[in-house]
């Protein structure tokens, strides 16, 4: 679509939407009736400046149909993804919305060629998280076939591409690079597959990691990007072209602000992503802000594509870990610690990628007074055991823990310094 048209019609659409949501959403028109604007203000996409901010506070404020702005006869689909502390981020879809987002995530897997002939595994997880089910509509959508391979079981997935002739998958980034080192161990050689493309996203990732896993897995490895407050996978995808994903703009619309001072930075420049979800019916946000730190560049792309694309994200302008795709915020790890008697509030978290899957070692303290129980290692090993089960039941995230005697943890001013990713030494 030429840019002129559709930018027109994206302000008709945010019109539509920021009306919908002063009349169905108290918390909208609250805030909307406090920056004295109504939805007649609102005439083109240039207006957007005169809207309030979402954040991620504001979900869990509402949690968790507070947002929701369809009846709930609407709703046909929930899913949810890691609040700050506790509560999830609660988002409800209604018929149209899966839809959109089936369209959408089909539109990606159509500009690297996927067909109807082609056979889509999808290995992101099923469930609460937005990646299994949301690429799942988007392969059927488009009318090739899917197989649910989901997350774990890599040996048995792994001779499901073989036999089946899989042509193409979705996962992590990191979960590509360990299927491809499972399948070495197998004995699979890559030119025995059919495997052609890949969609890799829910997680940042390099150019050195697309190098490789185009070489151990004989295929294109094309950015997926997307979060489940706005919809899930495919808010943006790569073309063909592999420099840069083109925005779904024509539902998300995007801006680019400067977290501390919220005022937009200019094109080329690196910011925070903020996003409007300009047809949404279930859970429709104005200015959302993601968090996620990264640059807008508009134009034509070789493609042919006249959307706007977004570079790699660089980074978050808050303290979110993603391991093994999961989104972990070091104060949720901080309050599962906090619930067990015996642990300290003096911790550390580890994050490292091993065999090319993540791993997160959390070292905490004992108490003081609990000190003279834990002379024998038996204990210590069962509080361990108690603090790891407790991570994974609460936070679905697979830790180590170790636990240390009372002031042997290095004492931080600043939050980040509880962390410690070694990860980051493997960006470009
Ligand atoms: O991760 C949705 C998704 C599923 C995207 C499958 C792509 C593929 P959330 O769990 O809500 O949703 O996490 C969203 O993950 O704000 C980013 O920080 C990060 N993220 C997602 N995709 C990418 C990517 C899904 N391609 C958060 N590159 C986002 C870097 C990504 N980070």
């Amino acid at each position: 679509m030429p840019i002129e048209e559709r930018r027109a019609l994206q302000g008709k659409r945010l019109q539509k939407i920021v009306s919908y949501v002063y009349h169905n959403v108290p918390f909208y028109r609250n805030k909307m009736q406090q920056m004295d604007i109504q939805p007649s203000d609102i005439r083109s996409v240039d207006d957007i400046k005169y809207l309030p901010f979402t954040t991620k506070q504001d979900l869990r404020d509402n949690y968790p149909f507070g947002l929701q702005a369809a009846p709930q006869s609407e709703i046909i689909r929930v899913h949810a993804s890691s609040g700050t502390t506790g509560n999830p981020t609660i988002v409800g879809y209604t018929r149209k919305d899966i839809e959109i987002w089936s369209e959408c995530m089909a539109r990606c897997l159509t500009s690297y060629g996927v067909t109807r002939d082609d056979i889509f595994s999808v290995a992101y997880g099923y469930g609460l998280f937005t990646g299994g089910l949301g690429v799942h509509y988007g392969v059927e959508n488009l009318g090739a076939t899917v197989i649910p391979a989901s997350t774990g079981n890599t040996e048995k997935h792994i001779r499901l591409i073989r036999d089946l002739g899989i042509t193409g998958i979705a996962c992590t980034p990191s979960y590509a690079l360990h299927l491809a080192e499972v399948m070495e161990k197998m004995g699979i050689d890559i030119k025995d597959l059919k495997l052609r493309f890949g969609a890799f996203g829910a997680e940042p990732w390099t150019e050195k990691m697309r190098a490789e896993i185009q070489d151990k897995l004989g295929i294109k490895a094309y950015n997926l990007y997307g979060l489940s407050e706005i919809m899930g996978p495919c808010v943006s995808y790569e073309c063909i072209c592999q420099r840069g994903s083109h925005i779904n703009e024509d539902h998300y619309y995007p801006e680019l602000i400067d977290p501390n001072t919220l005022k937009s930075v200019r094109e080329g420049e690196t910011g925070e992503l903020v996003f409007t979800t300009l047809t949404k019916e279930g859970m429709p946000l104005l200015r959302y802000r993601t968090r996620d730190l990264t640059t807008l560049h508009s134009g034509l792309c070789d493609c042919g594509r006249t959307s706007i694309k977004m570079g790699k994200i660089m980074g978050r302008s808050d303290d979110m870990l993603i391991i093994r795709g999961i989104n972990v915020f070091p104060s949720q790890v901080e309050s599962v610690l906090l619930s067990i008697p015996e642990c300290a509030p003096h911790y550390r978290l580890i994050v490292d990628r091993i065999d090319n899957l993540d791993t997160l070692t959390v070292q905490v303290e004992l108490r003081p007074e609990c000190f003279g129980q834990f002379d024998t290692i038996e204990p210590i090993n069962d509080l361990e055991k108690k603090v790891s089960s407790k991570l994974k039941s609460v936070l679905s995230i697979i830790a180590k823990t170790q636990v240390k005697a009372p002031g042997t943890i290095e004492r931080s001013q600043g939050k980040s310094c509880f962390v410690e990713d070694r990860r980051n030494s493997l960006t470009d």
